[in-house]
């Protein structure tokens, strides 16, 4: 499943954190996208903070296309 890193429990907070772990060096690197999870920069801490704003709904992973922001135009567009 997309966002689920760690392959435990589908796409969690706990994701954001391995992620972290990643990037301390504490766990194996994914080889998804080199790790460059937000498209900026490379790999960085702040890549696990991009996680976290996925999971919070804050944010969507660049490779889904916007799908989530895009269902909440179309939703806007329903309502007008
Ligand atoms: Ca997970
Ligand atoms: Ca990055």
């Amino acid at each position: 499943m997309v966002g689920d890193f760690n392959k435990l429990n589908g796409f969690t907070l706990g994701d954001a954190i391995y992620v972290a772990q990643m990037w301390a060096g504490d766990v194996d690197m994914t080889t998804c996208l080199d790790a460059d999870f937000n498209g900026v920069n490379g790999f960085t801490v702040g890549d696990a903070i991009f996680i976290a704003q996925v999971w919070a709904g804050e944010a969507v992973f660049p490779w889904s296309n916007g799908e989530g922001k895009r269902n909440l135009l179309e939703a806007d567009m329903i309502e007008t």
